[in-house]
């Protein structure tokens, strides 16, 4: 089915991470995507944004074109509202991220449930422009706020045995239609959202604990009011609205891994080499261009090389 839309995004990527499993409720979601063009013209504009300020690290600059406001806040992936991309920014506007908690527990030697208030105090916040690769085959670039979740994890302690984090995001079927049963539930994922990292990852200096974006609070559609931002794992791993971070022994169940293992594994690294089961990943479509690009192992940033010596990256995807 081909859904005409404005620019070049095309639909062909809508279902993309959708899930075959079970056919009748792929069926109903089929019928409710059959609607998306009529909801699509109704064209909501993103929410006027808060501005944010941060310092811009110039040492994440990249020579890649910034993807167009417009487009990050109206093409996303974000299930709780629906899986069709113009969803999230459509379904999102009466989503409350404010007041707002996280719980950080598990093997810490200080756990605590910190304000939002508290979070963006935490450390001085930075703009980034980082590249971002969904495995659908699409990316994007985008100036993110934001500070090293390391800042974060130092202040509860990690014991000696904790080896991976888990994120949470929000379970509310109040505000989240996608957490409903019924028609927007076809995406086959378990609520709450969960993703995880091992400990070294998280404590990695690319990974963003993230509260804005283009000098602006987070926009509610991209995972308001805060998300972790992983720039060289594929998208999923970049949960958003996150309520809680658990500190653990063994690798934690992720909801994508859950769902569709042989499709999502836990690392999910950027890898042009290693294919999804039902496409390639060796090139992807940059949101607002139109020859597709070479996508680059671990999304270019090279830096996280050592981070994997000695695995068997088509074993461990
Ligand atoms: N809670 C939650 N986080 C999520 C998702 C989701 O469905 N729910 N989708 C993921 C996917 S598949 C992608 S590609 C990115 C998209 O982030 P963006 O919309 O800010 O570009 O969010 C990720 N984080
Ligand atoms: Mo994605």
């Amino acid at each position: 089915m081909l859904i005409k839309r404005g620019g070049d995004i095309r639909s062909g990527e809508i279902t993309d991470q959708a899930l075959y499993l079970n056919r009748r409720a792929f069926m109903v979601g089929a019928a409710a995507l059959a609607f998306a063009p009529i909801m699509a013209a109704a064209g909501v504009p993103p929410p006027a944004g808060q501005p944010l300020a941060a310092t811009r690290n110039k040492s994440f600059d990249l020579p890649d074109a910034m993807t167009k406001f417009q487009d990050a806040t109206t093409y996303n992936n974000f299930y709780e509202f629906g899986v069709n991309k113009e969803d999230p920014s459509q379904l999102s506007g009466s989503f409350k991220p404010r007041p707002w908690k996280v719980q950080v527990d598990g093997l810490v030697q200080k756990p605590k449930t910190f304000d939002l208030d508290d979070v963006l105090k935490m450390a001085p916040l930075e703009e980034r422009v980082y590249r971002m690769r969904c495995v659908e085959g699409w990316s994007m670039v985008i100036p993110w706020i934001g500070f090293p979740l390391s800042d974060l994890i130092k202040r509860v302690e990690p014991t000696g045995s904790a080896k991976y984090v888990e994120f949470s995001t929000l379970v509310d079927p109040a505000q989240f239609p996608g957490q409903k049963k019924g028609i927007f539930n076809f995406g086959g994922l378990d609520w709450p959202y969960t993703e995880g990292l091992r400990l070294d990852e998280a404590l990695h200096p690319l990974t963003l604990m993230t509260v804005g974006m283009y000098g602006q609070v987070l926009p509610n559609q991209n995972g308001a009011p805060m998300r972790v931002v992983v720039p060289w794992k594929y998208g999923f791993k970049s949960a958003k609205s996150i309520v809680r971070i658990r500190f653990t022994a063994d690798e934690p169940k992720t909801a994508w891994n859950k769902a569709a293992p042989q499709e999502y594994g836990f690392y999910s690294n950027v890898n042009p080499k290693v294919d999804h089961p039902r496409w390639s990943q060796a090139t992807e479509r940059r949101i607002g261009e139109f020859r597709r690009r070479e996508t680059l192992m671990w999304n270019g940033y090279d830096q996280v090389a050592s981070l994997y010596t000695g695995m068997d990256l088509k074993k461990q995807y």
